[in-house]
């Protein structure tokens, strides 16, 4: 069993300015300038942690390149590509669609990278080189749709990482579960009329995007019935998500056999996270990854190919990405987890009504897939 680990010091180059978190900073409006809430300071301290700890050490370094055109192509239409490129060239570069999602001067061949990152990753799994891998890169990529970027992604490299396996590597059925705490929109539209592709999101109901990520939404055309959401209330912890994964996704990716699974892996349901109102801690973040790599290993010989996605709390990230890549890895390290005593007492409320309400929801529309 190998796990692949994809990085480039780039990722962390990926410029998102002071645009004060989301808002763009305006002084005169009594906005003061402060670090984009998407700076790279929680990834690059997990990737420090992923040297620390050791565990460096065992994976299999995967070295990106950047996605081509045509590769971007894929998925994204020409006038998207052309935008982000020329946005990228501004010397103060400019935004990638909706005026918080900023491209910095040069963030056009970074999201390249990014993209190329999981292709490479996912060739590896397809070569039998990789069992499992995971790409820690920026910008993320879950909202971005066919046509434009938005909530801080560029472009949606998990779609085109899907596009790429289909194309070139004969893995034709591919399953993204996605468990940022936002809805993963940009990856369902681009594949909500197509069955190859069944997208499955967790997340917080109507955070992020507003009003998305609702049961209902469940494929078009052909696609119907192939995408899924379970928009859980804020507030949801470790029961919720468990009761998610048991009771939706495992069936799910059961039913559906896909020859690959793509994880859209944000870190911001954690408990302590400042742009979502969810309760995982690393302890849950390990037990979701033991049952996704349980299926992947039942279902498409091991092949799970994680990208990270959102995640905002520079403290508590690295030990949630760090419990989750030592699962993938099927190892533990000397690390574990220095805050979990901090939320022993209420991260793990039982489940609700309307957290089972939800899940309950979700679990009636898997009868609907192929
Ligand atoms: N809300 C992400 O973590 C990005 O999923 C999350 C982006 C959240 C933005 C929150 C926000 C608004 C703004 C305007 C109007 C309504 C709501 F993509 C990931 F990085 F992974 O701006
Ligand atoms: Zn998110």
């Amino acid at each position: 069993m190998t796990t692949g680990y994809v990085f480039h010091p780039e990722y962390l180059w990926h410029d998102t300015g002071t645009s004060a978190g989301l808002l763009p900073a305006n002084p005169a409006a009594g906005i003061p300038p402060a670090a984009h809430i998407e700076n790279p300071e929680a990834k690059r301290r997990v990737h420090e942690l992923i040297h620390a700890s050791g565990l460096l050490g065992e994976l299999m370094i995967i070295e990106p390149r950047r996605a081509t055109v045509a590769e971007l192509l894929r998925v994204h239409t020409e006038a998207h590509v052309q935008h982000l490129k020329a946005q990228s060239d501004l010397r103060a570069g400019g935004d990638a669609g909706d005026g918080f999602s900023p491209v910095g001067h040069g963030s056009y061949d970074i999201a390249r990278l990014a993209a190329g990152g999981l292709i490479e990753l996912v060739t590896a799994a397809a070569h039998g080189d990789i069992t499992n891998g995971y790409a820690l890169v920026r910008p993320p990529g879950h909202h971005a749709t066919a046509e434009a970027g938005m909530g801080f992604c560029l472009f949606n490299s998990i779609a085109v990482a899907a596009r790429h396996a289909q194309a070139e590597l004969g893995l034709a059925r591919i399953a993204v579960v996605d468990f940022d705490a936002h809805h993963g929109n940009g990856t369902q539209a681009i594949f909500y009329d197509d069955p190859s592709v069944l997208t499955i999101s967790l997340h917080q109901a109507g955070c992020f995007p507003p009003d998305s990520g609702w049961t209902h939404e469940n494929g078009t055309g052909d696609g119907a019935g192939y995408a899924l959401n379970v928009p859980l209330p804020p507030g949801s912890g470790h029961p919720a998500y468990l009761s998610a994964m048991h009771q939706v996704v495992l069936p799910a990716l059961n039913r559906f056999a896909p020859d690959l699974i793509l994880l859209a892996a944000g870190f911001d349901a954690n408990v302590w996270d400042p742009l979502a109102r969810q309760m995982l801690t690393a302890a849950s973040y390990r037990e979701i990854t033991r049952l996704l790599v349980d299926a992947a290993d039942r279902l498409c010989h091991g092949r799970l190919v994680a990208a990270h996605e959102g995640g905002y709390n520079p403290w508590y990230v690295p030990y949630c990405a760090l419990a989750f890549l030592e699962e993938l890895a099927g190892t533990t390290t000397h690390v574990t987890d220095p805050l979990a005593a901090a939320v022993a007492g209420y991260a793990a409320e039982p489940l609700t009504p309307q957290q089972q309400a939800a899940v309950g929801e979700a679990a009636q529309l898997i009868s609907r897939l192929g």
